[in-house]
Parts: structure tokens; C-alpha cells; sequence
């Protein structure tokens, strides 16, 4: 496991606060200026529903613009018997489905990785919570009347451009199996929070599906069709994929079990007393069914109290007490265990794109 790499040096420099590395409180964390991209501060990080304006971006192209509502229809078509072209209109006028989800990046805490690969630079806040409503992508499915053979459902977002330097400029792309399309609870969205879609986060509508890395809530949706086979775009097949070890790539999916201590945040100099260590934890399989906690970096644990609200696809809070014993230098760990009997990792499977990275992470404290 990596232990804690704190020392009495790192201390040492900046003692008149007691948070030696303070984010930014008042926003975003800017991880690139264009396209946007950004993680949630670690204050934030604390709080069940993240704000809209603190929930993370992750774009690849520029936002997309319109002049209005009027011009933006969303197109379904390909292996269908009626194909289908919806106004936002039309959206608000079925029936509304409400979930709260959280959003995880498959490269959330990528700079983590050891050694370190190229990609955004991610500490721990590419993953955020929202409640949001819209329609079950389901009902449209249905209304277009799927035909036999259908195998896939690919999604096209407003957004172009080129993914890298030698590929050709195209738009955001992603397919979903026509099974976890016709899930009953994945969603096209049109509000966050109780408040239309950011431009930043999709407006007008995007796909959101539950328990899956953000990769497949595909933003500015313009455009849905059912395939026939399999789609083979960049972001399908030469991104969010893992190296497996016969040389072949496993598409990644799923979010693997995961843990996250909200407070304290590392290099926190504490006085001697009781506390409440707090987190989240998170599994796209199953709910959490169990979080622990270690102060000697994983060599003992004691198993931390689940409290707050408590749904199949957001995040769980959880609470424990913790009384250190003497003063000193210590290494807080959280391990999340999920319904399913997912336990996180103690290390990271390292991977060259730097994906799925839920290895536990230290948090070094000194108590004084
Ligand atoms: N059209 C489009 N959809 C997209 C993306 C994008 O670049 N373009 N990025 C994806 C990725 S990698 C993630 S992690 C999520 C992030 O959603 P958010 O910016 O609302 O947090 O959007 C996904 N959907
Ligand atoms: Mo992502």
C-alpha cells in the first residue's frame, strides 16, 4: 500500500495555518481553461449534493452554443421502425423521472498514479453528486419501436472536435448495449439540482447513466441511433479502455468501489482531541454495505458508522469517531466494501491512460 510520505519537514513549512494545502474555496479546481476542465474543491467534498456550480467538468471540445430553445431537436433514428425528432418541448411535457446520481470520471485521482501517466491531473474531486430529472431514455426507445437485431444505442453530442492532433475533427461519441439503454433508470436529463442543465453540463439535455464512469452521460445530446453492431469511435475503442494482461482492452464501464475522506485532508496539523473523521463512499454495482477505517495506514481497522441519505446510484456518507491516543504522525486510510462484496483495493491497478484508479489513499495527519 502507499504509505504516508508526510514528514516532519512537510510540516514544518507552513505551521501558522492548520490546512497546509488549502484548495479554492471559491470555485472550481481549474484543471485546463479550454475546453473546461475542473474538479470539485475538497471542501466541497464534504456536502451529499454537490452545488451545479461546484460539480466537476470534464470536457473534450468547447461548449457547443445555441440562439434558443427553439433550435435544438433531438433526432432518433437507425434500426427503428418510427424514427423519432423531439423538441424540448416535447421532453418537458412526459412524464418526469428524478434520481440522485453520482458522477464519477474514469480518471478521477489520476495524479495519484505512480509512475505518473499523461491525461488530466486529477486529485480527488472528479466525482460529484446531483439529484436529476428527465425522461427514461427507455420511453423514447420504445415509442421508436426497437427492431430485432438491434445491438447498440450510440449517442451524439453538439460538441466537435479533434480528440488528439492526429485524428479528424468529430463530434463526442458514445455507445451504450441496448441493455443498459433500455434501463429503466437511465435517464435524459434536462435538470440538475432542480435547475435547467448548465451550459456546461449538457443544456439542453444529456444522457446520465446511473452507476456507469461519466464517459457514457454523453452532454448536448443532437442526436441518438440503434445500431446493428458494435460502434467502433475513438472514445469507445482507443479511450476509456484497460489494458488487460494478454495485451487486449476491457472497456471500461461500471464505477469499481471506491472511498473518498472528505475531512481531514492530508497534511492537516490537529490538536489533541476527539473527531469525527468524515467521507463518502461509492460503488456503481451495488450500495455500500461497509466502510472502514485505519489510523496506521492499514495495519488495524474499525468500521465507521453510514449515516445521511442512502440510494441504489449517489454516494453514502459516513462518520467515524476517531480518538488518537497519543501525539504523533498518523496515516489515515478509508476501505469501502459494497453489497455485492466489491472491497476496494489497497493499491491501484496501474494502467497507461490512468483509469479506475481506487486504490485507498492515505491522508496524513499530525497530531500535536
Ligand atoms: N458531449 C460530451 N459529453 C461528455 C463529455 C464530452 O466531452 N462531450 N465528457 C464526458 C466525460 S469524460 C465525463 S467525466 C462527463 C462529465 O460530466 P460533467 O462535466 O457534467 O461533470 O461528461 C461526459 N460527457
Ligand atoms: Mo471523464
Amino acid at each position: 500500500m502507499n504509505t504516508c510520505k508526510c514528514s516532519k519537514a512537510e510540516f514544518a513549512t507552513d505551521m501558522s495555518v492548520p490546512v497546509c494545502t488549502q484548495p479554492e474555496r471559491t470555485g472550481l479546481v481549474t484543471i485546463e481553461d479550454e475546453p473546461i476542465i475542473g474538479e470539485t474543491p475538497q471542501a466541497t467534498l464534504q456536502s451529499w449534493l454537490t452545488p451545479n456550480s461546484l460539480f466537476y467538468i470534464r470536457n473534450h471540445y468547447s461548449i457547443p452554443q445555441w440562439e434558443a430553445d427553439t433550435e435544438w431537436e433531438l433526432a432518433l433514428d437507425g434500426h427503428v421502425d418510427n424514427a423519432l425528432s423531439l423538441s424540448l418541448k416535447d421532453f418537458r411535457s412526459l412524464p418526469i423521472q428524478t434520481l440522485p446520481i453520482t458522477l464519477e470520471c474514469a480518471g478521477n485521482n489520476r495524479s495519484d498514479l505512480e509512475p505518473q501517466v499523461p491525461g488530466n491531473p486529477f486529485q480527488n474531486g472528479a466525482v460529484s453528486t446531483a439529484i436529476w430529472a428527465g425522461v427514461p431514455l427507455r420511453k423514447l426507445l420504445e415509442r421508436s419501436g426497437i427492431r430485432d437485431g438491434a445491438v447498440e444505442v450510440l449517442f451524439e453530442g453538439f460538441d466537435v472536435g479533434q480528440p488528439t492532433p492526429d485524428e479528424e475533427s468529430q463530434p463526442y461519441l458514445r455507445s451504450l448495449p441496448i441493455d443498459v439503454a433500455m434501463h429503466p433508470d437511465t435517464l435524459l436529463a434536462y435538470e440538475m439540482n432542480g435547475e435547467p442543465l448548465s451550459r456546461e453540463h449538457g443544456y439542453p439535455l444529456r444522457l446520465v447513466v446511473p452507476g456507469w464512469y461519466g464517459m457514457a452521460s454523453v452532454k448536448w445530446l443532437r442526436k441518438i441511433s440503434v445500431l446493428q453492431e458494435s460502434f467502433e469511435g475513438f472514445f469507445q475503442k482507443d479511450r476509456y479502455i484497460i489494458e488487460d494482461d494478454d495485451g487486449g482492452a476491457i472497456p471500461i464501464s461500471t464505477i469499481h468501489v471506491k472511498s473518498l475522506i472528505s475531512w481531514p485532508q492530508s497534511n492537516t496539523s490537529l490538536p489533541m482531541q476527539s473527531y469525527v473523521v468524515n467521507g463518502m463512499a461509492w460503488s456503481g454495482f451495488a450500495h455500500i454495505a461497509r466502510v472502514e477505517i485505519s489510523d496506521d495506514g492499514g495495519e488495524t481497522w474499525g468500521d465507521a458508522d453510514l449515516v445521511g441519505p442512502r440510494y441504489r446510484y449517489s454516494w453514502q456518507q459516513w462518520n467515524f469517531t476517531w480518538s488518537p491516543k497519543s501525539t504523533g504522525h498518523y496515516t489515515l486510510v478509508a476501505r469501502a466494501t459494497d453489497e455485492d462484496g466489491n472491497v476496494q483495493p489497497l493499491e491501484t491497478r496501474w494502467n497507461s491512460l490512468g483509469y479506475i484508479i481506487n486504490g485507498v489513499r492515505p491522508v496524513c495527519v499530525e497530531v500535536r
